[in-house]
């Protein structure tokens, strides 16, 4: 259908004037009236914001005309100059959804569960915001403040704030981001071998040669907008050869696509490095080289200590320069694993093998090792991120001109102390163990040091299991953990037995079907203050979040003047900590006022941790910003380009080299076993790994773990994620659906599931027939799409729909029906246990599919 501006206003202008959701069950998707919209005209003014469809975090702009945004373009000032992506565009329709939550929200049916109406029914702020102070402070005079959790999903970096210092400042330890559900094991690869525990930034201008592992980024991962402009112009210098069991949009136009058996990355990674050293292709002014320059990675064979020659016993010394312990590596793991080996675990030809090694190291120093989730959100996927990273250190790509970089970031200012505001009956509480159980024997949580990161997926079991204590009162903003986790039964569980939750969204999502009380939020692209920080094309940059236009839901921004609302009703009931520390702390950098309302904080906050880009001290460094509203106009100041070469030797691991074996994984694995009190092969047990010994500190193969017997659950599920998920959030967009049909295999208006037609025949399914699948976790049903671009024995399905609870659009039937089904019902609620993970990728369930 189409509209023009004047039906689009007047509808969006009616829809805010309906308050409330009560009885939300009865809206059916048919009834759902969003259509396209047209504007008459380009009269409006583009204003600079950013996009947080995805980890790209793109400085946009947007056109407002009569106080509406109808319109989206890159902001020609980015880094990758103004390019963006498809999925912006549907932005627009998130944010005028009528399905959007316009004013607070209370439960009023006190029993929660799947499927069961909550009854919300409109309150005022005031009331909202007390229940929620009346909640934080019954914990407080209980002495049990720690009891308090905030959870987050996508977030801006004013996430300081909510997430960072309000939970301290109200005397809990619990602050639980989404990060382990996201891609922390990728960043384990980087931070295990050159210290590095970031997103990389790529050479695309030079580089010869990507190597992608489960790289699609035509579609997903990283700076999706620079590399969609950059294809072409890549492909004319350089080969692209993608590992992915399906085949992707960046895999239909590589020179080569390795459909791999799904978590077995780890065994084609160490077959490309033996192909590599025995074939005496190493970077030799990288890696270094044997003294006598003889090759003694001779396959099967264990470099001696010495060699005879004419009767002489010499020693055998490998001068290794750049790098640390290639010759362990080669003597632990890498000399029985060759192609031929892998192929059989892999799928992938020992001949093709070969000849991915021989391209990828032909390359040099310009080769792209580019590892991404798929490869390592896996249940064994430390060692597989460890090993594919490890193949840049053997070509040398490692901060090299064409090669993998650690790239810059752009400076913003720093998050006042909060110590002195902390009353000293909160210490014990903030001693409390965090309720994730990071750094426990199974769950390692490596970040730089045992236990330094967040094991997100936790959460249910604890709150479950009462385990180390019972979570009481909890408030989540961005985050759809019932839905985006895997095992998603088990969230529902756990939501349901949670005493007490505050949802803060922009929609009712199946989180908000727990809440006690929904909080409307802003909507971070077009409607509130905030900034983000990344890189793309060798620039790290600062982008601000600007509202474009008023919310035309009474909607609050949730980082900044939600906590302050809440701060101030706690002040009111005696309790001034946290509104003192943010109204002595975040006081207007240029008039020196202090906060006196949420809105005034907001500003102020924003304005104060971005000082170090707007008052003009950054400009040596970057692009020349001089006052606020240069920073609001332009939105988005970069740093000079990254100067390449500077890290070689001075790599953040214990050797400041390039390490093939870890002395800085060993000094954690150690840590980590010291500390619950183990040896380093019971930890590595404990873990989910099967290496034992050194082998533990090197990138090495190891099974994938899969959970349901073959017999039972003959295929493997393997996922992928939409070109235009803007992750959980663009699944109530008409749009979404009419165009899904870029996701290469995928039809439009549906949810299908990807079968090789070979399967298909064997069992009796053509392409529209409606099947059950089910694993050990739980039941999907799904429509049947025959494709050969998955391999026999893998089925692969799409992540995004299924939402239960996600609009008109997104569910079938609001509440109760989804429309499409989510992935996170089959994939198995396990671990990767090194970095405690969530691994959605390697094919962590068996299924079996039941014609209906
Ligand atoms: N099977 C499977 N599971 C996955 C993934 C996958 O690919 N496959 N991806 C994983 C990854 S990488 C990630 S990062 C996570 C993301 O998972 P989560 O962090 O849980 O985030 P989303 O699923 O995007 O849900 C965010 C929710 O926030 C609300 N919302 C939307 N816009 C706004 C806004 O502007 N402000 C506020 N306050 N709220 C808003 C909506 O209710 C929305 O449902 O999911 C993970 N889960
Ligand atoms: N379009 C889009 N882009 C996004 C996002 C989004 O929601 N939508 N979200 C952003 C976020 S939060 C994140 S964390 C990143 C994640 O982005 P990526 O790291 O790129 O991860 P995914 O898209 O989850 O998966 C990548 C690929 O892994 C493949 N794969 C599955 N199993 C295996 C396996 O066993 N081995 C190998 N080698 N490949 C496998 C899948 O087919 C898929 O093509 O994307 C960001 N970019
Ligand atoms: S969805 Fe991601 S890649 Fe696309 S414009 Fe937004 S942030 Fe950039
Ligand atoms: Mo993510």
């Amino acid at each position: 259908m189409s509209l023009n501006r004047r039906d689009f206003l007047k509808t969006t202008a009616a829809s805010a004037a309906v308050a409330g959701t009560v009885s939300v069950f009865t809206t059916t998707q048919a009834e759902a009236k969003i259509g396209e919209l047209q504007y008459e005209g380009e009269t409006g003014k583009w204003m600079s914001s950013t996009c947080q469809g995805c980890t790209s975090w793109c400085p946009i702009q947007g056109l407002v005309v009569d106080g509406k945004v109808v319109k989206v373009r890159g902001n020609p000032n980015s880094p990758s100059m103004g390019r963006i992506c498809p999925r912006p565009h549907l932005a627009i329709q998130q944010v005028y959804d009528p399905d959007r939550v316009k004013t607070p929200l209370k439960r009023t049916n006190p029993k929660k569960g799947k499927g069961i109406d909550p009854k919300f029914v409109p309150i005022s702020w005031d009331e909202a915001i007390n229940t929620i102070a009346e909640q934080i402070l019954g914990l407080i005079k209980a002495g049990e403040s720690h009891k308090f959790v905030l959870m987050r999903g996508r977030y801006t970096h004013m996430n300081e704030i909510l997430y960072n210092t309000f939970p301290k400042l109200i005397g809990s330890p619990n602050n639980i981001s989404h990060a382990s559900i996201c891609a922390k094991t990728e960043k384990f690869g980087r931070y295990y071998t050159e210290g590095f525990w970031d997103y990389a930034d790529f050479d695309l201008d030079n580089t010869r040669y990507i190597l992608g592992w489960g790289t699609d980024m035509v579609s997903s991962n990283r700076q999706i907008p620079w590399f969609m402009n950059q294809q072409g112009y890549v492909k004319d210098r350089a080969k692209i050869t993608i590992i992915d069991p399906r085949l992707s949009a960046t895999a239909a136009k590589a020179d080569r696509w390795a459909p791999i058996i799904p978590g077995t990355d780890s065994a084609l990674a160490v077959a490309i490095a033996h192909v590599i050293l025995s074939e005496g292709r190493w970077n030799k002014s990288f890696v270094g080289d044997f003294q006598d320059g003889k090759n003694y990675f001779i396959p099967g064979s264990t470099v001696p200590t010495e060699v005879i020659v004419d009767e002489k016993s010499l020693p055998v010394v490998f001068e290794e320069n750049h790098t640390y312990g290639v010759v362990a590596w080669w003597n632990l793991e890498l000399k029985e694993r060759t192609p031929e080996w892998a192929e059989k675990i892999t799928g992938i030809s020992a001949k093709d093998i070969r000849t991915i090694a021989r391209e990828f190291s032909d390359a040099g120093s310009k080769a792209i090792s580019w590892v991404t989730t798929g490869a390592s959100m896996q249940i064994r996927g430390a060692y597989a991120s460890l090993a594919a990273h490890a193949l840049n250190g053997l070509v040398g790509s490692v901060d090299a001109v064409g090669g993998t970089l650690q790239g810059s970031s752009a400076p913003s200012g720093k998050t006042p102390d909060i110590k002195p505001y902390l009353p000293a009956e909160f210490e014990a509480a903030l001693k409390q163990k965090k309720i994730d159980q990071r750094g426990t024997l199974k769950l390692g949580a490596f970040n730089k040091k045992t236990g330094g990161g967040v094991v997100t997926q936790q959460v249910a079991d604890s709150i479950l299991t009462d385990k180390p204590y019972d979570v009481k009162v909890a408030i989540g903003y961005w985050n759809n953990f019932v839905f985006s986790i895997n095992g998603a039964n088990v969230w529902e569980k756990a939501m349901e037995k949670l005493p007490f939750y505050a949802h803060i969204t922009t929609h009712l999502a199946e989180m908000s079907m727990y809440a006690d009380i929904v909080l409307p939020a802003k909507m971070h692209m077009f409607e509130r203050y905030g900034f983000s920080k990344n890189k793309q094309n060798l620039q790290g940059y600062l982008t601000i979040h600007q509202p474009l236009v008023k919310s035309f839901a009474d909607a609050k921004t949730d980082e900044t003047e939600i906590p302050f609302l809440i701060a101030q009703a706690l002040a009111k009931k005696g309790f001034d900590g946290p509104l003192r520390y943010f109204q002595d702390n975040f006081k207007d950098p240029e008039s020196g006022k202090a906060p006196t309302t949420p809105e005034e904080f907001d500003l102020y906050a924003v304005k104060q941790f971005t000082k170090p880009i707007w008052s003009g001290e950054s400009n040596e460094k970057g692009d020349t910003i001089n006052s606020w509203n240069e920073l609001l106009d332009k939105g988005v100041w970069k740093t000079k380009k990254y100067k390449i070469g500077k890290k070689v030797d001075n790599f953040a691991t214990e050797t400041k080299k390039f390490e093939f074996y870890s002395e800085t994984l060993k000094k954690v694995l150690i840590e980590h076993a010291e500390k619950n009190k183990v040896t380093v092969d019971e930890a590595l047990e404990a873990l989910n790994y099967t290496c034992r010994g050194e082998l533990g500190f090197v990138p090495h193969y190891e099974e994938a773990v899969r959970h349901g017997d073959e017999k039972t659950y003959p295929f493997i599920f393997a996922e992928h994620r939409s070109r235009l998920n803007r992750e959980g959030r663009s699944q109530n967009a008409p749009w979404y659906y009419e165009i899904k049909d870029v996701d290469p295999g995928d039809v439009a208006g549906k949810d299908v599931t990807k079968i090789n037609p070979l399967d298909g025949k064997k069992l009796g399914l053509k392409d529209g027939d409606k099947i059950k699948i089910t694993s050990v976790q739980g039941s999907i049903e799904s429509e049947v799409k025959l494709w050969e671009g998955i391999r026999p024995g893998v089925i692969v399905k799409c992540y995004g729909q299924g939402h239960w609870a996600f609009g008109r659009v997104g569910s079938e039937v609001f509440g109760s029906k989804p429309r499409g089904a989510n992935n996170n019902n089959l994939h198995v609620y396990d671990f990767e246990r090194m970095v405690g993970s969530t691994p959605r990728h390697g094919g962590n369930a068996r299924v079996k599919i039941e014609k209906i």
